[in-house]
């Protein structure tokens, strides 16, 4: 067949199979010819030979992140690796190559990702949600606020809500400066879950938003491990605030040792006292922070104050909050001669209030960091609803992202790693009963056969979290409502009885009566999808009563600072029912949490940190294996693989492939379904090889569809030849 009506060389420059040379950077599906494919790796690794080994995954992530090739697929499921420095791939043109492209058909990338869920929004009308998880460090944040400067980007705007983009982006920094951290895993590590939905109008146009919050690290306000630091928002305000500012609050500029929350405390364990509570204004206290980030932070949080809607008085008494925390955090007790308990700090009080009631040293310190963390911990909540009102509005559609903690193991693990596993367990569990059912209604709506795939269901481990009556978190707010000795201990032994001989519980107890050394004798390990963690349970009925004594409501409902009193509503005070314990209350916020995101069609990254060093360019294998293995990479892959490598519509298949074929190209003009047969007639392809659906090919074997490509590379090479010529002669 002779070229058709449009001049050679201008349809070369609109077909988009023939753009690699032309364009420049873009990279098109295969990364093409065998040489580039040794060289960087395949860009989705369902096309990886041997698909069942980590060693080979393991070599591609490291082939394309030594090309800075941070991306790649597995599937519709997006892995990154963080760079750790600032690659130029962000840019707006960057934005630009992505729109409208179909999802494989250029480099993998988080653009990709975004572009797709917002076409699938505004051209099927479907929610979305856009899943991210890895561990500390691994560039979540960074990815989701890549997702949202895409969309403000992209998008088109309506002409009257134009402030909401400004306010989309601007509650990030607001957010990270009251919920994020210094960190020893990372520098502005989220101390919370979010879940972010961004809202469209029936033309595409963002014009809203709401955020969920989940389970803020509230335990940092009072305390940091050694070479960390509590909630960015302290420093930034000791460091940057003006001096007449500060002296309102009753702060000045000095030594950061001064605050106690802000560095460890020690105090003698022996006293008994009555607990006089400060609030606000303790003076002679004072503080600096060289760090030159938190000015600049302090900076953009100021400015983004105002674009959310804040006024002046509304920003002063959020950081009246702020400071009252760092003030409580300063009280300090002494002794009498007839051992009662009294203030010594020299203060000035603008508060005043007493609980006479006499407590132990430790109870005075527990209540105390109680009520800080109540604080700041609700502030927080208030801050989200305050944004949440500001970026209400009426929308059609929604793409969600979650930004949420990944899967941890530490030598050490508490109550906290206990529900971050827990959530990434749900996490997980929608993961697979999504993919699986994604899997098998387009077989079905192909009309090809659903071949069974094998995988490991991880309801039995969410079930054994949260099942009524029997469930651990159920066992433990039983232990928190039981009056008299219960203790963590105790708690154990509950559990011991209850769930001893669950396949995926156990503890140092052996059936035969030893002991098994790999677990101690206040830990309880889970068998959890990804690998085992022991767990130890000091603390844990604290951890999950998390209780503030009455009284200190009391005094905290009759604020005169106007959040402090949205916070703590006096009806909390006539309500008699035991408030709902902190595992409860994360199982049922994770439970809306999977109600929202079942309705939606999700998109997934996983996001890889690549050494614990923060250092570009470092490969740490034994790392990255683990994380390979908790995220679940390789499970997906094989579910991906179980049936077909490769699968694409007939009408990309054809467009990318007609040039080796005479009677497609260069347009085949009858029916699709037939232009595909007769293109893999021509091609020789088995009929093992492939399946023919209603509406789209499906390749069995990567090795099939690589020699296509080398293929096609050779016929493009000849094509551009014959071109040359043609316009020479032109
Ligand atoms: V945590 O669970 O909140 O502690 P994240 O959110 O997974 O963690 P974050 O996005 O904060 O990690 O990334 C950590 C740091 O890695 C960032 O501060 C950047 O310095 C660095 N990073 C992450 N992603 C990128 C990227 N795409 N390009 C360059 C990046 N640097
Ligand atoms: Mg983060």
């Amino acid at each position: 067949m002779g070229v058709a009506s449009a001049h050679p060389i201008q349809m070369v420059l609109t077909d988009p199979l023939l753009r690699v040379g032309v364009e420049g950077g873009v990279r098109l599906v295969m990364e093409s010819t065998l040489s580039a494919r040794d060289r960087v790796g395949v860009q989705d690794f369902l096309l990886l030979e041997n698909y069942t080994s980590e060693a080979a995954f393991i070599e591609n992530l490291r082939r394309r992140y030594k090309e800075n090739l941070i991306y790649t697929y597995i599937g519709s499921v997006l892995v990154s690796v963080n760079p750790y420095k600032e690659l130029e791939i962000y840019s707006k043109q960057h934005m630009e190559r992505y729109r409208g492209v179909n999802f494989y058909e250029i480099s993998p990338h988080i653009f990709a990702l975004a572009d797709n869920s917002y076409r699938a929004v505004r051209t099927e009308r479907r929610d979305q949600c856009i899943l991210i998880s890895g561990e500390s460090g691994a560039g979540k944040t960074e990815a989701s606020k890549k997702i949202l400067q895409y969309y403000t980007t992209m998008c088109p705007t309506r002409h009257n809500t134009h402030y909401i983009r400004e306010r989309l982006l601007q509650s990030n920094p607001v957010l990270e400066a009251f919920g994020n951290a210094k960190t020893l895993r990372n520098d502005n590590s989220s101390r919370f879950g979010k879940y972010m939905d961004v809202q469209f109008d029936y033309k595409g146009a963002p014009i809203g938003g709401h955020i969920i919050n989940y389970l803020l690290e509230k335990s940092r306000v009072v305390h940091q491990n050694h070479g960390e630091r509590s909630f960015h928002i302290f420093y930034q305000l000791l460091e940057s605030g003006d001096n007449s500012l500060l002296t309102r609050l009753g702060l000045q500029k000095t030594n950061p040792q001064h605050y106690h929350y802000l560095v460890k405390v020690c105090v003698c364990r022996t006293f008994v006292m009555i607990f006089t509570l400060h609030i606000i204004y303790i003076c002679n206290l004072l503080f600096s922070v060289s760090s030159i980030s938190d000015k600049h932070s302090w900076k953009i949080v100021t400015k983004a104050f105002t674009v959310i809607g804040f006024n002046e008085e509304e920003v002063e008494e959020l950081l009246k909050v702020v400071a009252s925390v760092l003030h409580l955090g300063n009280m300090q007790f002494g002794v009498d001669e007839f051992e009662e308990t009294h203030v010594t700090t020299d203060t000035q009080l603008k508060y005043l209030a007493e609980m006479i009631s006499p407590l132990n040293l430790d109870q005075v310190l527990s209540a105390r960091d109680a009520l800080a963390k109540a604080i700041y911990g609700r502030t927080f909540t208030w801050l989200v609803q305050k944004i949440n009102q500001s970026l209400a509005f009426q929308c059609s559609s929604v793409i969600g992202l979650l930004d949420i903690y990944g899967f941890e193991v530490f030598q050490q693990n508490s109550f906290e790693q206990f529900c971050i596993n827990y959530c990434n367990e749900k996490l997980q569990q929608l993961f697979i009963e999504l993919t699986l059912k994604s899997e098998q209604e387009e077989y079905e709506a192909e009309g090809i056969g659903w071949e069974t795939v094998e995988y490991f269901n991880n309801k039995i481990i969410c079930d054994l979290v949260e099942e009524k009556f029997r469930g651990i978190i159920a066992i433990l707010d039983e232990e928190c409502l039981r009056p008299g000795d219960a203790s963590d201990i105790t708690f154990l032994e509950k559990l011991e009885d209850t769930l001893g001989g669950h396949a995926h519980f156990v503890t140092h107890k052996l059936a035969n009566g030893k002991t098994r050394k790999a677990v101690g004798r206040e830990e309880f390990r889970l068998l959890h999808y990804a690998g085992e963690v022991n767990y130890n349970v000091t603390g844990f009925l604290d951890k999950n009563n998390d209780l503030l004594y009455r009284n200190l409501k009391e005094v905290m409902c009759q604020s005169g600072n106007q959040i402090v009193k949205q916070c703590f509503h006096p009806d909390e005070l006539i309500d008699q029912r035991r408030p709902e314990t902190a595992a409860t209350q994360f199982k049922l916020s994770l439970a809306g949490l999977m109600d929202i995101l079942i309705l939606k069609e999700p998109s997934y990254m996983r996001c890889i940190k690549p050494n614990n060093g923060k250092q570009p360019g470092q490969f740490e294998e034994v790392l990255i294996r683990h994380q390979v293995k908790y995220l679940g990479l390789m499970e997906n892959l094989r579910v991906r693989r179980a049936g077909f490598a490769y699968r694409r519509s007939f009408e990309a298949f054809l467009q990318r492939y007609k040039p080796l074929c005479p009677d497609t190209w260069p347009n085949w003009r009858g029916q699709l379904l037939d232009g595909v047969s007769t293109l893999v007639k021509h091609l020789n392809y088995k009929p093992e090889e492939y399946r023919l659906g209603r509406t789209k090919i499906f390749i069995r074997f990567p090795k099939t569809l690589f020699l296509t490509e080398d293929a096609l590379e050779i016929r493009k090479k000849t094509i551009a030849i014959t071109l040359q010529k043609c316009w020479r002669g032109y």
